[in-house]
């Protein structure tokens, strides 16, 4: 059987969009959080300084533990000493949740409006079949995984399984069927459980069977869900894993986009006739051969990708189901403002990370400011999983340049014109005149060769190594530019203000645009974003 990958819905749910502040480094919430920063500063002091008194006097423990509480608890933190474990409601007692609780990738379920515990119920079917796993070269592999049953219409979601929202100190009544037809047992561990594995032994479903748990949610965070049946590693190496958000008391901030990325791995042998085996002595050798977000190279890239605009905030929900490997997520082009190390939603986030690790089998929560327009590339900095093996994710910015933030200001095209004719097929020509019928340029082989980012010749004839064969293209409004990837490597053409993106381009594919509006666009590689070049658009 097949079944479709789920896709991006570029219309949220949830609040609606608020109208695009001023930039935020200007905003009074800038004021406000510096406010809020300076207060967890002197919280901090306080803390060291205690605790430094304490060491001198032990007797003065208790004391000086609760002063630190009664500190923390006026900065709104959560006492480090104190108890995360909520008050435990009778489940005799707890309505039924009517809050949708959950969602398929990329969409998170909104905050649930609530401000009490509740039973959350959640059911899953297990799902067996052959799904493409990247889609620009048609190869398929067998996958399982878990879908909503009576789930959105269209909507096929096995790999990542889909996302469920509940509360802290609610109790999820979770229920599983494996529908006939099937082939293998499968059950579910959730890492957000407090019992016998998480659940699995208590949901194990042979084909044609049926189980129900019902599990206090203890703990706030965002935690990863898997299968935990017999052969371990395949089955989660197959597809079967998911996250599961539990909001703490006091929720999050709202911000204006939530999004949900799972990284995994595939273990494959070499496709063939598109269709690649599943490789289970790569999994004992934790070799990998697709690195992805969301289930399939692509799926959020191109058509794919997450949307913000310029002074909006969003924030990720990410889990790495692995299955070996640690992941270092990086936005290319951006900080993570805010990160959750871990998931762990009662801790302080940390401000202004570049890399955020997250160990195989667990998560984080991290925040994105849109500051200028642009295409953030998310991957695993481990480049090879995102250059080689798929890791890579876009997040377009749109929105109003910020020439205070970022602006090119160098780099004017060479004075000697000499017509194209000469400059074609050099590597790294300005080129003039447009031929009938549109432009050509060439990503020329070995283009993926690095260099670095800001290299001085990025932009002139010669470039070596050279990349697009045309560094600056000048052409009248209107005009059609078709790039053909003449390299063995995948590449991209994407606008460095989100205006257009090729996607991956596999080796010999063409693509094409036309540009409707007269400015300087300049683009890069989204696997190799050393790769630039521009075309100007002349009205
Ligand atoms: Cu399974």
């Amino acid at each position: 059987m097949t079944q479709t990958l789920n896709r991006p819905v570029t219309d949220q749910t949830g609040p609606s969009p608020k109208s695009v502040p001023p930039h935020p480094h200007y905003a009074l919430g800038t004021l406000i959080a510096l406010g809020i920063l300076g207060t967890l500063a002197a919280v901090v002091v306080a803390v060291i300084a205690l605790t430094v008194t304490a060491s001198r006097n032990s007797v003065d423990d208790a004391i000086v533990s609760e002063r630190v509480d009664a500190y923390l608890a006026e900065a709104g933190a959560t006492a480090s000493t104190g108890d995360v474990i909520p008050a435990i409601v009778p489940k005799a007692d707890l309505p039924v949740a009517t809050d949708p609780a959950v969602a398929v990738a990329p969409e998170m379920p909104p905050a649930p409006q609530r401000s009490t515990p509740a039973i959350v119920e959640v059911e899953f079917e297990v799902v067996e079949g052959v799904n493409v796993i990247d889609p620009a070269s048609g190869v398929e592999t067998e996958t399982w995984g878990y879908r909503l049953v009576d789930g959105p219409d269209g909507v096929v979601a096995g790999t990542p399984g889909p996302v469920i929202r509940a509360r802290v100190g609610d109790v999820l009544r979770f229920t599983i069927t494996n529908p006939e037809g099937n082939t293998h047992p499968h059950n579910v561990d959730f890492h957000a459980v407090t019992g016998p594995h998480g659940g699995a032994g208590d949901t194990t479903v042979a084909p044609g069977e049926t189980k129900t748990i019902e599990v206090r949610l203890l703990y706030p965070g965002f935690f990863m869900y898997h299968c935990a049946y017999d052969d371990v590693p395949a089955h989660i190496s197959h597809g079967m894993y998911g996250g599961i958000l539990v909001d703490p008391e006091t929720p999050l901030p709202e911000v204006d986009h939530e999004w949900y990325v799972v990284q995994s791995e595939f273990y494959t042998s070499e496709p063939e006739d598109g269709f690649a085996a599943f490789d289970r002595r790569a999994v004992t050798d934790e070799n990998p051969s697709y690195v992805v977000f969301n289930g399939a190279v692509g799926s959020l890239t191109d058509d794919n990708a997450l949307r913000m605009e310029v002074g909006e905030r969003a924030r990720i929900y990410f889990i790495n189901a692995g299955l070996n490997l640690d992941s270092n997520l990086h936005p290319i082009g951006s900080h993570w403002d805010r990160v959750y190390p871990e998931a762990a939603l009662l801790a302080t986030p940390i401000r202004g990370s570049q890399t955020t690790l997250v160990p195989a089998g667990g998560g984080t929560v991290v925040e994105m400011v849109g500051q200028v327009p642009s295409t953030i590339v998310l991957v695993d900095h481990a480049l090879a999983r995102a250059f080689d093996k798929g890791a890579i994710g876009h997040i377009v910015i749109t929105g109003e340049e910020q020439p205070e933030i970022y602006e090119a200001v160098g780099g004017a095209a060479p004075a000697d014109e000499t017509p194209a004719a000469e400059h074609e097929g050099t590597g790294g020509a300005e080129h003039e005149q447009p031929a009938a019928g549109g432009e050509q340029v060439s990503i020329l082989p070995g283009s993926s060769e690095f260099q670095d980012m800001d290299s001085p010749d990025e932009f002139e004839e010669g470039e070596t190594p050279g990349d697009y064969s045309v560094n600056v293209l000048r052409v009248p409004v209107g005009t059609t530019v078709t790039w053909t990837n003449d390299d063995q490597m995948m590449h991209s053409v994407t606008a460095a203000d989100g205006s257009f993106d090729s996607g991956l381009l596999d080796a010999g594919e063409s693509w094409s645009y036309t540009f409707d509006q007269p400015g300087e666009f300049e683009y890069f590689c989204s696997p190799h974003p050393w790769m630039r070049a521009k075309v100007i658009v002349e009205g």
